[in-house]
């Protein structure tokens, strides 16, 4: 017996109806909307010539066939969107950069009216998601993919597979179904390795199978062997693919399948002067090609959710990915506010939800750069800890910290990760402060054990400096500079059995904004500590990571 084909999913991108108000989203009304121009979906409105660095919402129409229960998906819109139906706001999309989905009645069969707004106003109020001050460039659009699909009555909602045994194949499968569930039901399951599915009676919307993958493959760094399970309840067919990797973290170690990793790679933003977030496919995978050349193992994908395509280029090629939720730097007051932080925590959900089936993501990460020092950041902190742990449990959680020895959420996170910039923040009246890196870091080592953390991995989460590509002085913002600071970086990390991990800040320039508080400190309006500039233009210190990575046999 073979179960049925997997339900269509339809792609939206292509070219919409567009037009530019300055209105924020509330104000907005489709209606007396005149779409007198076409955009690009994906695609940031604010990178095209014609409304290049506007601020407002750039509204996106569409027309599209359907009926009857319908589901949208929107890969990530920025900074904030709304949906309307044939002129009926459906919602807002509160998430930057983070998948969400809406499930609604379409109505009859027949062609309707798509209207989707993404704003890129600033709100400056406590429980925004996305402030100004953040160290990235706010772009508008609608960034990444737009799907829909015709559900039947009764539907899967969610399928997440988390691996439990890579000796046995063992794999934890949990369904959720919704619409009209019926009181009792059957379910057909078909791992890409079976002849004939299986049938598995239900009489409840959440269930939980504990199943061996028949002839299974694990999923390694060097074999990144995917497998897929096929589900189906009624009409509705879904298919994920997942990998056979189990992580394991309380030995002071990260491992794979029992195997110790030392993972080397880079923080990189997915943004790119020209597309803004909506980063072409082909360029993210040359990156990844990239970095993966050059000896690396880890990107750490900064400082928001992680596309699904990027994700599952990285499942293929055996990349190792700390998905982590958008934020940057934020205050107490943020911390503190509750707008803001149920916003995280539906924000952690939604990323988890969404990736969990990726092998290539090892680590959950959130709140960047946070007030982690305070009271506010204790309590958020440990709130999103459990929000991830409800959803997935097999993988380490941590976030970024630029605390130093004022941290005091250690004892909250799986993996400890410091980011810290001798040699740029720190030493600023000395020529060349190369000593203070191992002062720098054997001290937020020494301080993470005194904090009962030795059986913690330890990840140095960025540290860099800038270097103007061309600028060979050897002084400050100088490629010779970045080259010598980060090669003593490499080595530092790769000589010390307690650090874990390494992820350079940062892969390639990414624009930001020249002046914080008044002062020009982004030269050119882009972060400069990329080891390649914003057009992959590759700096000396590229060459010389690479070149000791050889040496060192990665
Ligand atoms: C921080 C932050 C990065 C970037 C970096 C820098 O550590 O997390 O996003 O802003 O500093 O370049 O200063």
């Amino acid at each position: 017996m073979k179960i049925a084909e997997e339900s269509v999913v339809r792609d939206l991108s292509g070219v919409w109806d567009f037009a530019f108000a300055e209105e924020p989203l509330e104000k907005l009304d489709p209606a007396t909307v005149s779409f007198t121009e076409a955009a690009p979906v994906p695609g940031c409105f604010d990178t095209l010539p014609d409304h290049y660095d506007f601020r407002g919402c750039g509204i996106y129409r569409k027309r599209v066939v359907c009926g009857g229960k319908v589901r949208l998906f929107f890969g990530g819109i920025t900074l904030r969107g709304a949906v309307w139906f044939d002129g009926r706001l459906l919602g807002f999309l509160e998430h930057p950069l983070t998948p969400e989905e809406i499930v609604f009645d379409a109505g009859k069969r027949g062609e309707h009216t798509l209207v989707v707004a993404a704003e890129n106003l600033f709100h400056e109020e406590s429980s925004s998601q996305f402030h100004q001050y953040y160290d990235y460039y706010g772009f508008g659009g609608i960034c990444r993919e737009v799907t829909l699909e015709e559900l039947p009555d009764c539907y899967i909602q969610h399928i997440s597979v988390i691996p439990l045994s890579a000796e046995t194949g063992e794999v934890k499968i949990l369904v959720s179904l919704a619409g009209n569930v019926p009181e009792k039901g059957e379910l057909f399951l078909c791992f890409d390795t079976q002849e004939e599915p299986e049938r598995i009676p239900f009489c409840s919307s959440r269930m939980e199978i504990v199943r061996k993958v028949p002839s299974f493959r694990k999923w390694e760094m060097e074999h990144p062997f995917l497998h897929s399970v096929l589900l189906s309840a009624g009409k509705h067919v879904r298919k994920v693919s997942f990998g056979i990797r189990v992580l394991s973290w309380n030995d002071g170690t990260l491992r794979i399948n029992g195997k110790k990793v030392k993972l080397i790679g880079y923080n990189r933003h997915d943004s790119h002067p020209e597309f803004g977030y909506a980063v072409p496919l082909s360029l993210a995978a040359s990156d990844l090609h990239q970095i993966q050349a050059q000896g690396c193992n880890f990107i750490r994908g900064c400082h928001y959710p992680q596309s699904e395509k990027f994700l599952e280029l990285c499942d293929r090629m055996g990349m190792l990915v700390w998905d982590e939720t958008l934020a940057w730097g934020n205050k107490e007051e943020h911390l503190a506010d509750p707008l803001f932080r149920q916003r995280q925590k539906e924000a952690a959900f939604l990323m988890v939800r969404a990736s969990v089936n990726h092998p290539s993501v090892i680590l959950w990460g959130f709140l960047n750069e946070c007030a982690s020092e305070t009271k506010a950041g204790y309590e958020l902190i440990s709130q999103l800890r459990q929000t991830i742990l409800a959803e997935d449990p097999s993988r380490p959680i941590t976030f970024a910290s630029s605390r130093g020895t004022k941290e005091i959420c250690l004892d909250l996170v799986d993996v400890v990760s410091f980011n810290a910039y001798p040699a740029w923040y720190l030493g600023i009246n000395e020529k060349k402060p190369f000593h203070l890196i191992p002062e720098v870091f054997d001290e937020l080592v020494a301080f993470a054990e005194k904090k009962n953390c030795a059986n913690k991995p330890f990840i140095i989460s960025e540290t860099g400096v800038a270097a103007v590509i061309g600028e060979r002085n050897g002084e400050r913002w100088s490629e010779d500079y970045q080259s010598e600071y980060l090669s003593r970086v490499l080595e530092y990390v790769l000589e010390n059995e307690k650090i874990t991990g390494l992820a350079v800040w940062q892969f390639a320039n990414s624009r930001t904004y020249s002046a914080t508080s008044g002062i020009i400190v982004r030269p050119r309006g882009m972060n400069n500590k990329g080891v390649v500039d914003e057009y992959r233009r590759p700096k000396l210190a590229w060459f010389t990571l690479a070149e000791l990575l050889k040496k060192r046999g990665r």
